[in-house]
């Protein structure tokens, strides 16, 4: 059935022509079988060839016709090793795909200097047939930019998924470590694809339980079903686990009984997991346990932990996502208050791991001031794949461009051209750790992410991952490609729909820089009328700030002066409501109802406006969308289409609800042409 569980492998046959020309190419496969990896590196070239194909190629231990495919190092592949390709500056994780010839025979190369470089190159070389790349001539070099591309999940050992869309948990922890579902075998296969090499496999609210015997077990057997696709487990550490599961009556970073807990804990965790990537740590911020609980800062917390996975070689990813039981005066200053003066104490082996934004995950945010600011401490990124703000998994929202959007952003923390993605690659900052990590939006769904769309949020940010500097609409391109059809009348349209989808979710949820109006604790549609909850900043009035005058968050200099954490010039451009980017209006300025806006309409008819857009937007993917029948599967397609339609009704409803409640304020009557809300 077409229930969308192959993701993005699902190696349908190619046309005729195609599959001839790439049977040339691939006339048989030599490919060694001695390791964990190699063999899947092979199975997956057969199966994936078999598929498209339609034929399988066979597989020999040397090279005795023309149109072999070889795969392997100079140290598995004799025939590799005879070709002395240039491997320098791959490192473990690159490959190169090359048009050669082997004892005068046309051959295709698949080369790296270790099995998990062969393994990518064999998906990379899936994905040129997949996708009609044409096969003569190759040259290709690839390696990633960074070195942790990480999937956190925030799954909780009941098998709940905070924030998550797609059903439980697919970590089943009752039937681990004795029975390991194929499942994870395929949840390892479709990381590799993307080069993703790592998962944190529990909640950053984490339970103390994760680190017990019992369950490291199980996050073992875990480790042992990844391991040869090259993808580490990680846990997300509770801090004050000493005193939970230690028997110890504190958790002090700088206490010698704690610091020794935390050092036999991760003896016990590597002698389990010998490859054991580290801890991801939450601490203080939302209730959670940390280090300023006993007087003591993020970097004695996190440097402590260091110290215990060091000698395994581990790292220890600090978030910045940090705000205090006291209410911040602007929440969106507090990160950066806390952890730009501790710039420079971290050990070696610790990431501080930063949000894309500093208030949390919103249809659009303007880039996290942390970006740039820390240049003695290696950042890394945290991105949302989970769509926790943008309508969960019936809304089609595309967030390749939301991720593109934050990586292009100039920070100009060195001059121009000090790009996010540049400070995340190390270049900027000259720092050799480096990585970027997604909350992930996999869950035990026959689909995995619950929409089929939703896929493509898992693919991008892969792809991004693996190149910050990757562009959104090729990753799109290529999704569609391998998700549904190669065929243009189809490819053209849906990555059309795509690219403009982030854009329409901000247009009809909270265009021109608002922010946070979601329904309270679940997130999920409109609710600007929060007020009075237990503390301001977790309502919305707390961020439109909506009066009869007008509307917009002053974070400019006149008034919560967020604006002076971001670098010249960009601190200039967004202090200034003239020059600030409209999108991020609302954002960092309080402005009138009748405040002029670039198109001539005032900002009330503009927000009015941007709103109707975005139902209009939507609208347009289902008329987009049910024109495409002819190329689409009718189970994926009905699938499809349904959710287009709760989205396009769910548009309305926060058209239709904001409008109404901000027209409270505005007194104004609707621009010409405007429905009234019902
Ligand atoms: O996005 C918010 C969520 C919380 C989450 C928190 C965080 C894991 O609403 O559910 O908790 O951020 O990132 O720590």
């Amino acid at each position: 059935a077409e229930d969308g569980y192959d993701l993005w492998l699902r190696y349908r046959p190619l046309d005729a022509a195609q599959a001839q020309t790439g049977r040339s190419h691939v006339a048989q496969l030599v490919a060694p079988a001695a390791t964990p990896t190699q063999r899947a590196a092979r199975d997956e070239l057969r199966r994936g060839l078999r598929g498209l194909l339609g034929a399988d190629p066979g597989t020999a231990d040397a090279v005795d016709r023309a149109g072999a495919l070889v795969v392997g190092t100079p140290a598995s592949s004799a025939a590799i090793a005879r070709l002395g390709l240039d491997l320098d500056g791959l490192g473990d994780e690159g490959f190169v795909i090359r048009s050669v010839e082997v004892d005068g025979r046309a051959a295709t190369v698949i080369a790296a200097n270790s099995d998990i470089g062969t393994l990518y190159g064999a998906f990379r070389f899936l994905r040129m047939l997949q996708t009609r790349q044409p096969l003569a001539a190759l040259d290709l070099r690839d390696a990633p930019a960074l070195d942790l591309r990480l999937l956190d999940h925030w799954d909780n050992l009941d098998r709940h998924v905070e924030r998550g869309y797609a059903g439980q948990s697919i970590w089943d922890w009752h039937k681990l470590p004795d029975w390991r579902d194929p499942r994870y075998t395929d949840y390892a296969r479709a990381n590799a694809s993307l080069g993703i090499n790592g998962t944190v496999l529990n909640n950053v609210n984490a339970s103390a339980q994760s680190l017990t015997p019992m369950y490291l077990e199980k996050a073992a057997a875990l480790a042992g079903v990844f391991r040869p696709y090259g993808i580490r487990v990680y846990l997300s550490a509770r801090f004050s686990a000493p005193r939970e599961i230690g028997g110890l009556d504190t958790a002090d970073p700088l206490d010698p009984r704690v610091r020794r807990w935390w050092r036999d804990k991760a003896d016990e965790i590597y002698r389990l997991i010998p490859d054991f990537g580290g801890f991801l740590v939450k601490a203080n911020s939302e209730g959670q346990p940390g280090p300023q609980d006993y007087g003591r800062t993020h970097a004695d917390g996190a440097n402590m932990l260091a110290d215990a996975v060091a000698p395994h070689g581990g790292v220890v990813m600090w978030r910045a996502f940090v705000y205090s039981h006291e209410e911040p005066e602007d929440r969106a200053k507090q990160a950066y208050s806390e952890f730009v003066p501790l710039d420079g104490q971290f050990r070696e082996n610790v990431m501080v791991q930063v949000k894309n934004g500093a208030i949390d995950f919103q249809p659009r945010e303007p880039f996290h001031p942390l970006f740039g600011a820390m240049p003695d401490t290696p950042l890394m990124m945290e991105f949302q794949i989970t769509k926790e703000y943008l309508g969960f998994a019936t809304h089609l929202v595309y967030l390749g461009t939301l991720f593109e959007e934050v990586l292009e952003a100039d920070t100009y923390q060195q001059g121009k051209g000090s790009t996010v993605a540049k400070v995340i690659d190390g270049s900027l900052h000259g720092h050799g750790l480096t990585g970027m990590a997604g909350v992930a939006n996999i869950g035990s769904d026959r689909n995995w992410s619950g929409s089929i769309f939703d896929q493509a949020n898992w693919y991008a940010f892969g792809r991004l991952a693996w190149d910050p500097h990757a562009s959104a609409r090729a990753i799109a391109g290529d999704w569609a490609r391998m998700t549904f059809s190669n065929d243009d009348g189809f490819v053209g349209p849906v990555v059309d729909m795509m690219m403009g989808s982030r854009q329409a979710a901000v247009d009809y949820m909270t265009p021109l820089g608002l922010h946070h109006l979601m329904g309270e604790g679940h997130h999920y549609g409109p609710a600007p009328w929060v007020e009075g909850g237990p503390r301001a900043d977790w309502t919305s009035v707390y961020y439109h700030r909506a009066t009869p005058e007008g509307i917009g968050f002053d974070r400019s200099s006149g008034g919560s002066d967020a604006v002076a954490q971001y670098a010249d010039p960009v601190a200039r451009v967004f202090d200034d409501p003239k020059q600030v980017p409209e999108d991020l209006l609302l954002w960092f300025h309080h402005v009138p109802w009748d405040w002029r806006m670039r198109s001539g309409r005032t900002l009330w008819d503009e927000l009015v406006h941007r709103y109707s857009r975005g139902v209009a937007y939507v609208r347009g993917m289902r008329e987009t969308w049910s024109g495409l029948a002819p190329y689409v599967d009718a189970e994926r397609h009905a699938e499809v289409a349904a959710f287009l339609a709760i989205q396009e009704q769910e548009a309305q409803w926060w058209r239709d609800a904001s409008i109404a409640y901000f027209r409270t304020f505005s007194q104004r009557p609707l621009p010409e042409g405007e429905a009234p809300p019902p």
